[in-house]
């Protein structure tokens, strides 16, 4: 294996996210102050100690803009004012400051793949002599077919939602391309004027104060040439993500990002790019020529895909999963990597990868807390990762409000899939899971809201809530904390080379990291039974443990979902 050494560069000042961990808060179920049960702005600003107590160095704030909701504001209708449900402007500006005064950054969610179609933008593309119809995707309708009749869509693409992804639009007769809801028109990034919007609208948000940006399904916005792909079986449709991600010009139009709003500032920026390779996140992410300071990448959250994807997984594949690490540790050369296992697009990881049952559910958050964050990265904790937050037990079609879940589940009932065979895939995957109200108490509604929320609070936020474990040291909480603290104090931790050790045993996570003469040795039991370590590994007896799950009673075992790190130089 050969290692790619990475340079001794001492951290530039402009790297300083290197070393940095961030939080993401979902607005709408974070905490709600106005009582409508909707999470909003004067709520996060209710918490903003605790995420000082935490130690988190940036947060990044999923959209609060303008928008209908068809996605929960992932479809935007003005990128340059707040939506009322969670505040105004004034309520931003007063959370840069309080942000800024406790030394923590903030990150804005970028979404402009896309709009809502309630933006002015698009209201006036649907006018075929519109200055603007050449923002988004208008096409005529496939040859020889009646327009506004099944088959006539230009070309045979999936949304990520299910179904096509062209809307006739019969003011025009022609069809618009929305690769995610018929609410949310792809714009046409081949377009300068659209290109110039959208970089006004970013300089615009830096000059507020912001700190850098999320960026939404940003190697979708250079469309490949528009024909059909191959067909996913039963659908009618071709669902091929690699069909659309990384189109040709995406280097060109991120470079053009870097040079007429990046370049020159102290940012972080974070591509998400699903569907993207590491070669391809190795050269965004380069110091030297990429523009981004690090991508979202999704092969590992892809790795317990079932035959029609996450809504049908399976068990959590260690070995696979530990091959990816190396992969991308290795790979990303002079780039960077994000870590993460959570956010509002994917299950609770407790749950997933993890055992969230009575016995074994703090053990095992914490171990893959260690797991995660000690890798060489910028990790992410999604709001209630710190806690152990575990899934919903959604049992019912009414308990969802995620669009994707539902348009998957409709989909699944119009091919004849029997409700019951539908419902445990959808449960375990949906995005809901990430998304019920954060839990602050053992109150009512979880201390999120004083009245319903908009999505039910998971029946166990009386044990898993943010005030119990601030007042035990031993919680999950605080040994996120622990981490964070490692992080920031130890080179070894934020540039350490990982080593991968025993990649086949699928029981266990051990690697080590080795900056200079620094060398840590972290080893996990992924499993719900005691594991005894192998032969040969490095001795570690009698070395100090930085921070472990469990008291040590015999150094050569570990007990179900224990994990320690060791100083081994
Ligand atoms: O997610 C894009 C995306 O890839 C996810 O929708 C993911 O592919 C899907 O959930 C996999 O099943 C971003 C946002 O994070 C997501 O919340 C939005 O719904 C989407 O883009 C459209 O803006
Ligand atoms: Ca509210």
């Amino acid at each position: 294996m050969t290692s790619i050494v990475h340079s001794a560069r001492a951290a530039r000042p402009d790297d300083w996210w290197r070393s940095a961990v961030v939080y993401q808060i979902y607005p709408r179920s974070f905490a709600d102050a106005n009582g409508d049960g909707i999470g909003d702005i004067k709520g996060i600003l209710s918490h903003l100690d605790y995420l000082s107590m935490l130690g988190v160095d940036v947060v990044w704030l999923s959209p609060v803009f303008r928008s209908p909701q068809d996605d929960n504001g992932y479809d935007i209708s003005d990128y340059q004012d707040i939506d009322p449900l969670f505040g105004t402007l004034d309520d931003v500006d007063k959370l840069i400051e309080e942000l800024h005064d406790r030394g923590i950054k903030l990150v804005m969610d970028l979404v402009v793949n896309h709009t809502s179609d309630e933006h002015p933008w698009f209201e006036s593309s649907r006018d075929p002599q519109s200055p603007k119809r050449d923002w988004y995707w208008w096409r005529p309708p496939r040859e020889g077919h009646e327009p506004g009749t099944p088959g006539a869509e230009p070309t045979n693409w999936g949304s990520f939602f299910s179904g096509p992804a062209w809307q006739y639009d019969p003011r025009s007769g022609e069809y618009y391309l929305h690769l995610f809801s018929r609410k949310q028109p792809d714009l046409n990034w081949e377009n300068p004027e659209v290109r110039t919007a959208v970089f006004d609208m970013m300089s615009w948000w830096l000059e507020r104060g912001v700190d850098g940006f999320r960026m939404d399904v940003i190697n979708l916005i250079s469309k490949p040439v528009l024909a059909d792909g191959p067909e996913t079986p039963g659908t009618g449709l071709c669902y091929d993500l690699s069909l659309v991600a990384d189109g040709h010009r995406l280097t060109e139009f991120l470079g053009e990002m870097h040079e007429r709003v990046l370049k020159g500032r102290n940012l972080i920026s974070v591509g998400e790019m699903p569907g993207t390779t590491l070669e391809k996140a190795a050269r965004y992410t380069d110091p030297q020529t990429g523009a981004l300071s690090m991508v979202f990448q999704f092969e590992h959250v892809m790795l317990d895909n079932g035959p029609t994807g996450r809504f049908d997984s399976k068990p959590w594949p260690w070995v696979e999963y530990k091959e990816n690490v190396t992969r991308w540790q290795k790979g990303i050369g002079q780039g960077w990597n994000s870590l993460y296992f959570e956010n509002h697009d994917q299950p609770r990881s407790v749950s997933r990868m993890g055992d969230d049952s009575p016995r074994f559910r703090e053990a095992s958050a914490k171990t893959l807390a260690t797991v995660l964050h000690m890798q060489r990265g910028t990790p992410y904790v999604y709001q209630g990762e710190e806690l152990g937050m575990t899934n919903y037990p959604f049992e019912a079609e009414g308990d969802f409000r995620d669009i994707e879940t539902l348009g998957y589940l409709h989909q699944a009932l119009r091919m004849g899939t029997p409700l019951e065979d539908v419902l445990p895939g959808l449960a375990r995957g949906s995005r809901d899971n990430a998304r019920t109200p954060m839990q602050w108490d053992s109150g009512v509604n979880a201390g999120f809201s004083e009245t319903g929320p908009w999505l039910a609070v998971n029946p166990n936020a009386a044990e898993i809530n943010a005030a119990a474990q601030l007042v035990d040291p031993d919680s999950v909480f605080h040994h996120y904390r622990r981490l964070i603290q490692l992080r920031h104090d130890d080179k070894v931790v934020q540039l350490g080379e990982l080593e991968m050790l025993f990649p086949d045993d699928e029981r266990l996570v051990i690697f080590t990291r080795t900056w200079g003469e620094g060398q840590l040795l972290v080893l996990a039991n992924v499993t719900s039974e005691p594991v005894r370590l192998p032969l040969g590994l490095p001795d570690h007896g009698a070395c100090e443990v930085v921070i472990g799950t469990h008291e040590v009673d015999d150094v050569d075992v570990l007990a179900g979902w224990e994990s320690r790190v060791v100083r081994l130089s």
